[in-house]
């Protein structure tokens, strides 16, 4: 057996080339999650300044008749495995963003991926609010804190946010905002909600 691998929570200090100093600076690990096509790789890729990783593949045969496509005929590309990006919120705080699949055929991999989250935005799409139940139910069942971010795509009727908690079933205190997931500034401002909202539970906790 070699020398376990060190990962990122390990590191011991700055490196040649590093623009981050750990001691000064928080990373915070944040999934965005969501059903299929309601725009996790957009958004990832709108905000973060390093190049998103992402592992899009065209959709293969294979996928017809298992990805529902139904709504969103037009996507041609499908997240495998996840989605990557950075984002400093300020001088102090960084996200690392991972955009996990919706698709059913790789909740396997929500395991990992939500270790150390500190918590989640769930995209939705209101002409398809279905793909959606599943995803909240599992971070439910899993205790992960989020928010509901609505992704506005221009042919979908417009629904006041509270009719959409009512149908989506969601506690008072769960945060719905709109966003557009291509605009830097939107994703951004949805990604200031879920801190706002980590941060006031957090506090919330500590009082008790
Ligand atoms: N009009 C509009 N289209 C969007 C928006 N977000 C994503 N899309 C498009 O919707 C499709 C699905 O988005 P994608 O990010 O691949 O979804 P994912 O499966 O959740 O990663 C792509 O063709 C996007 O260009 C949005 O806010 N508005
Ligand atoms: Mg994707």
């Amino acid at each position: 057996m070699g020398s376990p691998r060190s990962d990122l929570g390990e590191r011991t200090g700055p490196r040649a080339g590093d623009e981050l100093s750990p001691s000064t600076v928080a990373a915070v690990k944040v999934v965005v999650v969501g059903g299929f096509g309601v725009g996790k790789t957009t958004l990832v890729g709108a905000v973060s300044e390093i190049r998103p990783l992402t592992t899009e593949e065209t959709m293969t045969q294979a996928s017809v008749g298992v990805d529902d496509i139904a709504g969103v005929e037009g996507k041609t590309r499908t997240t495998v495995a996840m989605d990557f990006g950075r984002i400093s919120l300020n001088d102090e705080l960084v996200l690392y963003l991972f955009g996990t699949p919706g698709q059913e055929r790789f909740w396997f991999l929500w395991k990992g991926l939500f270790e150390g989250a500190l918590g989640a935005v769930v995209l939705i799409d209101t002409r398809r609010l279905e793909v959606s139940f599943d995803v909240l139910g599992r971070l439910e069942d899993r205790g992960v804190p989020f928010i509901v971010a609505v992704n506005c795509f221009p042919d979908a009727p417009p629904h006041p946010l509270e009719a959409i908690r009512e149908a989506l079933d969601l506690e008072p205190s769960v945060p719905i905002v709109e966003c557009d997931a291509r605009s830097r500034a939107s994703s951004r401002d949805t990604l200031l909600v879920l801190m706002r909202y980590l941060y006031d539970l957090t506090a919330a906790t500590q009082e008790r």
